[in-house]
């Protein structure tokens, strides 16, 4: 058995969801938030037998799509005003970030 971990932007997790449902995955939804731009993302927890990580990848690819996004400056507080950016950077946030994870044991009580 496998855990996967899946980090995914909020706007696909709905998606994501009814996806797995749909296909008979179980999944646990836990609200997670970006630790560079600090904004909510979703932490998807997918227990499922190793023959089907396969599968559960692809819908995860198929359900979730990179996008742009724009990072507001934030002043050098007693930083090093020379690389200050005054302006918004754009960064592209991938469509999931996927771990997985060897499982050694799963009950259920
Ligand atoms: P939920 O996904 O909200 O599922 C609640 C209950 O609904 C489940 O209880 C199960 O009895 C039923 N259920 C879920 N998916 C189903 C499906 N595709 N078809 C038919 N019935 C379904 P539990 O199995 O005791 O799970 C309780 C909670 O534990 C789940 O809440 C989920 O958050 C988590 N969970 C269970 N199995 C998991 C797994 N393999 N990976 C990740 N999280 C899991
Ligand atoms: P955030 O940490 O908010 O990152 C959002 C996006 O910002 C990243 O997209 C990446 O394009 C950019 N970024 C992150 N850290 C950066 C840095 N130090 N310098 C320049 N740009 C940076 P993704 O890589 O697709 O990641 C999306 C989200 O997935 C991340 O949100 C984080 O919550 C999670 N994540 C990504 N890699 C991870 C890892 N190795 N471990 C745990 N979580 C991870």
């Amino acid at each position: 058995m496998k855990l996967i971990i899946a980090v995914v932007q909020d706007k696909d997790s709905n998606r994501l969801s009814e996806a797995l449902v749909k296909a008979n995955y179980r999944a646990t939804k836990l609200a997670s938030t970006g630790g560079f731009l600090k904004a909510g993302n979703t932490t998807f927890l997918i227990g499922t037998e190793d023959e089907h990580v396969e599968e559960v990848m692809t819908i995860i690819k198929d359900n979730c799509k990179s996008r742009d996004q724009l990072v507001a400056p934030i002043s050098p507080m007693g930083g090093n005003a020379d690389s200050y950016v005054p302006y918004p950077v754009e960064v592209q946030v991938g469509g999931a970030t996927v771990f997985v994870l060897p499982v050694e044991q799963f009950e259920q009580y």
